[in-house]
């Protein structure tokens, strides 16, 4: 069952997570140089905030279960490729998009995949840019390309997502009430308002900055 699984994997798959805590570690100071370097260059970095989390490991259990893989660390590595968790939070639409042209000119990542929930928002309303990745890590003997997904979306976005989260664990295991999911629908149309006016004002402002 689900929690012996948990537990063999807390007891004997230390070694796994090794690989993805270095991915993290490396995407982080990555994008540190970069906020440090547009800091002092331009005054102003398009990062707001950046966080990194480890998939945990009932979560990964969760997702292994739903996606049919086999109980392997091979399949695993094969197959899940969000174990490494980083979210770029922004303040203006535009900085999402430049933040990925930004990786994909990198050459110590390559993107595996883009799923633009911007473009095409979930049915929840949930909005965000994920790219699934592969980060390259030079161990002392050893290059090895580690997956990641990296979630990037606006403060305004961001809200409407944390806030959601917290509203649905409420509901964990229950469907939320029909009503309420389509308050949350409105709300993110309501935050992506917010999010187009910001940049209106950004780019009148940036075209007449006097
Ligand atoms: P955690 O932190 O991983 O435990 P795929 O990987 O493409 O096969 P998956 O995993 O469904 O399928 O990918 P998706 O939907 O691109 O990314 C899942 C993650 O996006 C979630 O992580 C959330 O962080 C976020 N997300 C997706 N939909 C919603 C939503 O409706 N509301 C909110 N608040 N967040 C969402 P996990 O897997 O749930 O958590």
């Amino acid at each position: 069952n689900k929690l012996d699984i948990v537990q063999t994997i807390l007891k004997n798959w230390q070694g796994f997570f090794i690989p993805y805590e270095m991915a993290l570690n490396e995407i982080k100071s990555d994008f540190q140089i970069v906020d440090l370097e547009w800091r002092t260059k331009y005054g102003y970095s398009p990062i707001e905030h950046l966080k990194t989390r480890m998939k945990t490991i009932p979560s990964l259990v969760e997702k292994v279960e739903h996606k049919q893989v086999p109980f392997t660390q091979e399949a695993i590595q094969a197959n899940i490729f969000d174990i490494a968790g980083v979210r770029i939070v922004t303040s203006f639409i535009d900085d999402v998009y430049m933040l990925k042209d930004h990786i994909e000119q990198r050459d110590d990542s390559r993107i595996l995949k883009v799923k633009d929930y911007i473009q095409n928002p979930k049915a929840s309303g949930y909005k965000s840019l994920h790219l699934v990745i592969e980060t390259k890590i030079i161990t002392s003997n050893d290059i090895l390309w580690i997956p990641a997904e990296i979630q990037i979306r606006t403060s305004a976005m961001d809200f409407w997502a944390s806030t959601e989260h917290k509203l649905n664990y409420k509901y964990h295991g229950d469907t939320i009430p029909k009503e309420a999911k389509q308050q949350l629908v409105e709300l993110s149309k309501a935050s992506y308002q917010l999010d187009e006016q910001m940049s209106l004002l950004r780019n009148q402002l940036l075209s007449n900055p006097s």
